[in-house]
C-alpha cells in the first residue's frame, strides 16, 4: 500500500478559483514548470503557464470522476471516432470551470490581455468538419450531462492543414500543432497495446475437440495512450478523451546499426509511426488507401482492448458487458471494432460464436453520416484480407449467418441477398462497411429527420424492412458555450437578460 500521506488532498494554491490564486499559480508555472523569467518568457510561454494553471484546477476533479466511475461500476459510453475537431481548449476550459471572468481580471492586474494568450494556442485540428466537430460536441455535452463517457481516437501529429491566404489564394501548410508542447494532454505509457497486421491464420483442433484460430507471423505496432481532460460545464465531472499514438515495436534495429546502416536501422520505426502521422484530409470521400485502413484498425484495436481491460477490473466473465459498455461508432471508420470485439471474445477469451455475437450486437450502435455513394466505405476484399486475415474470416462468417436468416424470411429472393450482403460481388470484391456496421449494431441513427427518413425509404430500405426496430434519428446540435458564449458574448448576454441562464 502506498503511503496515503503522499496522496492526501494537499491544500495548495493550485485550486483556488479567485483572482489572487489564479495569478499565483500562473506565475508559479511560468517559473517552475517552464523556467522562464521576465526577460525570457515568450507570449507562448504565457499561454502555456495559464493553461497549466487551468489544468491544475481540472485534475483533482478528473481523478475523482474516474474513481467514482470505478467505484460505482458505472455503465460507460464509449464514442469511437476517427476524428475530433476539438479546436482550442483554453477558453472552453475556463468557461466550463467557471473562472473565465476571474482569469481575465487576474491577467489585467499584470497588464496582460487574456485574448492575446488565447491566440497563442494552436488549433487541435484532429478532424475535417462536421463529423469531427460532432464528436467534439458530444464529448462536451456528455460531460455537461455528467454521463460516464470516453472518447477514443487517433493522436494525429498533423491535423487539418493550416490555412494561409496569399494573393487571394488558399495555401495549405502542414499544421505542426504539437511542436511547442501540448499542455492539455497527459502521456500514459502504461496504457499501451501491441497491434498486429498482416500475417496469416492457423486453424487448430484442440485435444478436447474445440476449434481454435491463431493469427500468426504478424507485424506489430504499439499504440500508446494520451489522455485529454474533458470538463463538464457547471459541474465537477471531468471525462477523458483517449487518443492513440503509434510507436514502433522495435525502436532500433541494432543489427543494421552495428553494420553502419544507420538509415535502415530506423526505417521500421518510421514506417510504424506513420500510422498516426496524418489525418486524411476529407471525411466525405472514400479513398481506399491501405494506410487509412491501418489507422482505422490501429485505433479500434487499442480502444476495444482498453475497454475490455477496464470492464475486467470489476467482472470475471462477459455476461454483463453490454450492461456496462455502450460503444457508439461515429460513421463506418471504426466499424472494424465489431470484428475486433468478436475476435477477442472468440479467439482470446474462448467464448462461442453465438454468445460473442449476442454480446457484440447489444454493445454497438452506429451513426450513419451520409447518403452519398462516393463517401461509403468499401474496402477491397484482397486488401482487407491481406492486412487483417482473421477479420476477413469473421466478416465472411457474420455474412454467412446473416444471409441465412434473410433467406429464411425471403425465400428465393436472391436479388435481395445480393443487395444486403456484406460483400459486394464482382470481379473485384469489396466489403461494405456500412452493412457490417448495421448488422453488428442494435441501433442505427441518421443525423437529421430528413436524412434518417431518406435512409429508411431509400438507401437502407432493405435493412429497414429486415430490422425496423434498429433505426432512429439523432439530430446534430452545436455547443452553446463555444458558439454563443465564447463567440458572441454580447448576444449571449442579451439572451440571458431576456430568458435567464436556463
Ligand atoms: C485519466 C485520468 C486519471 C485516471 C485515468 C484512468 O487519465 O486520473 O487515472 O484516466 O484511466 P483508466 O485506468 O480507466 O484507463
Amino acid at each position: 500500500m502506498r503511503d496515503s500521506m503522499l496522496f492526501r488532498r494537499w491544500e495548495t494554491f493550485n485550486k483556488g478559483m479567485d483572482r489572487e490564486s489564479i495569478l499565483r499559480s500562473f506565475a508559479s508555472h511560468l517559473e517552475y514548470s517552464l523556467s522562464k523569467d521576465k526577460f525570457t518568457a515568450t507570449p507562448h510561454d504565457l499561454y502555456l503557464a495559464l493553461s497549466l494553471a487551468a489544468r491544475d484546477r481540472m485534475v483533482e476533479r478528473w481523478i475523482h470522476t474516474q474513481q467514482t466511475y470505478y467505484r460505482a461500476d458505472a455503465k460507460r459510453v464509449y464514442y469511437l471516432s476517427a476524428e475530433y475537431l476539438i479546436g482550442r481548449a483554453l477558453v472552453n476550459n475556463l468557461i466550463n470551470l467557471g473562472i473565465y471572468d476571474e482569469t481575465r481580471a487576474a491577467l489585467k492586474q499584470v497588464n496582460l490581455e487574456l485574448s492575446d494568450l488565447v491566440e497563442q494556442e494552436p488549433d487541435a485540428g484532429l478532424g475535417n468538419g462536421g463529423l469531427g466537430r460532432l464528436a467534439a460536441c458530444f464529448l462536451d455535452s456528455m460531460a455537461a450531462l455528467e454521463l460516464p463517457a470516453y472518447g477514443y481516437g487517433i493522436r494525429y501529429e498533423f491535423g487539418i492543414f493550416e490555412q494561409v491566404i496569399r494573393h487571394n489564394r488558399q495555401i495549405e501548410r502542414p499544421e505542426l500543432w504539437l511542436k511547442a508542447g501540448n499542455p492539455w494532454e497527459v502521456a500514459r505509457p502504461e496504457r499501451a497495446y501491441v497491434v498486429h497486421f498482416y500475417g496469416q491464420t492457423r486453424h487448430l483442433t484442440l485435444p478436447d475437440g474445440r476449434l481454435k484460430v491463431e493469427w500468426v507471423d504478424t507485424q506489430r505496432v504499439i499504440g500508446m495512450a494520451y489522455d485529454y481532460p474533458i470538463d463538464g460545464y457547471g459541474n465537477e465531472s471531468v471525462n477523458t478523451l483517449r487518443l492513440w499514438a503509434a510507436r514502433a515495436s522495435k525502436e532500433f534495429d541494432l543489427e543494421y546499426f552495428h553494420h553502419g546502416n544507420y538509415l535502415k536501422a530506423v526505417e521500421e520505426k518510421n514506417l510504424s509511426e506513420n500510422i498516426s502521422k496524418v489525418l486524411y484530409p476529407n471525411d466525405t470521400f472514400f479513398e481506399g488507401q491501405e494506410l487509412r485502413l491501418k489507422q482505422q484498425y490501429f485505433f479500434v484495436s487499442c480502444s476495444i482492448r482498453d475497454i475490455l481491460r477496464r470492464y475486467l477490473v470489476s467482472h470475471r466473465d462477459f455476461a454483463a458487458f453490454p450492461d456496462k459498455a455502450a460503444i457508439q461508432l461515429n460513421d463506418t471508420h471504426p466499424s472494424l471494432a465489431i470484428t475486433e470485439l468478436m475476435r477477442l471474445l472468440i479467439d482470446e477469451h474462448e467464448l462461442s460464436w453465438d454468445v460473442a455475437w449476442d454480446l457484440t450486437v447489444r454493445t454497438f450502435a452506429y451513426t450513419n453520416h451520409t447518403l452519398l455513394a462516393e463517401a461509403l466505405e468499401r474496402w477491397p476484399v484482397s486488401m482487407l484480407g491481406n492486412l487483417l486475415p482473421r477479420h476477413l474470416e469473421i466478416i465472411y462468417e457474420i455474412n454467412r449467418r446473416f444471409l441465412r436468416e434473410v433467406a429464411v424470411l425471403h425465400p428465393g429472393d436472391n436479388e435481395r441477398l445480393r443487395r444486403v450482403s456484406l460483400i459486394e460481388e464482382g470481379a473485384d470484391k469489396h466489403v461494405r462497411m456500412a452493412h457490417l456496421a448495421i448488422v453488428g449494431s442494435h441501433s442505427v441513427n441518421g443525423v437529421s429527420e430528413l436524412h434518417t427518413r431518406l435512409l429508411k425509404e431509400r438507401e437502407l430500405r432493405d435493412f429497414q424492412e429486415l430490422l425496423p426496430e434498429r433505426f432512429n434519428n439523432k439530430t446534430n446540435g452545436v455547443t452553446q458555450r463555444r458558439w454563443l458564449l465564447a463567440a458572441n458574448p454580447a448576444l449571449a448576454e442579451l439572451i440571458t437578460a431576456r430568458i435567464g441562464q436556463g
